[in-house]
């Protein structure tokens, strides 16, 4: 008897911890934190630039689905890496890009070009 408490109170707690995931997933499509899919941190992207801000090195990007972090198609501003070269990109034009999870917990732009 003792053993099916244990079970149904380790059941519980499953749930609990899923749920809590699934409230994080839906605060990041209303864009209030960054929040991911728990140990992805780098995903692929398509997405069309707004504007470019080379002096602070961010884009604004409006992305399609990321289904790899689970976010849905958003504009958002992401800051880039030194390796990527913004001189090449222009708003209104079609990237394909890669972002990074820093250690920081903020994604950053690791690669993006012109999209075929
Ligand atoms: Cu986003």
């Amino acid at each position: 008897m003792k053993k099916l408490v244990a079970m149904a109170a380790l059941a519980m707690a499953v749930f609990a911890l899923t749920a809590s995931a699934e409230e994080k997933a839906m605060d990041h499509g209303e864009m209030k934190s960054v929040e991911t899919v728990p140990g992805e941190t780098e995903a692929g992207g398509v997405g069309v630039i707004n504007s470019v801000d080379a002096d602070k090195g961010t884009v604004n990007i409006t992305h399609e689905p990321m289904p790899e972090l689970g976010w849905p198609t958003m504009t958002m501003d992401l800051p880039v890496t030194k390796k990527v070269d913004l001189g090449g990109i222009k708003a209104g034009e079609k990237v394909d890009f890669r972002i990074k999870l820093g250690r920081d917990k903020q994604y950053r732009v690791i690669e993006m070009k012109a999209a075929k």
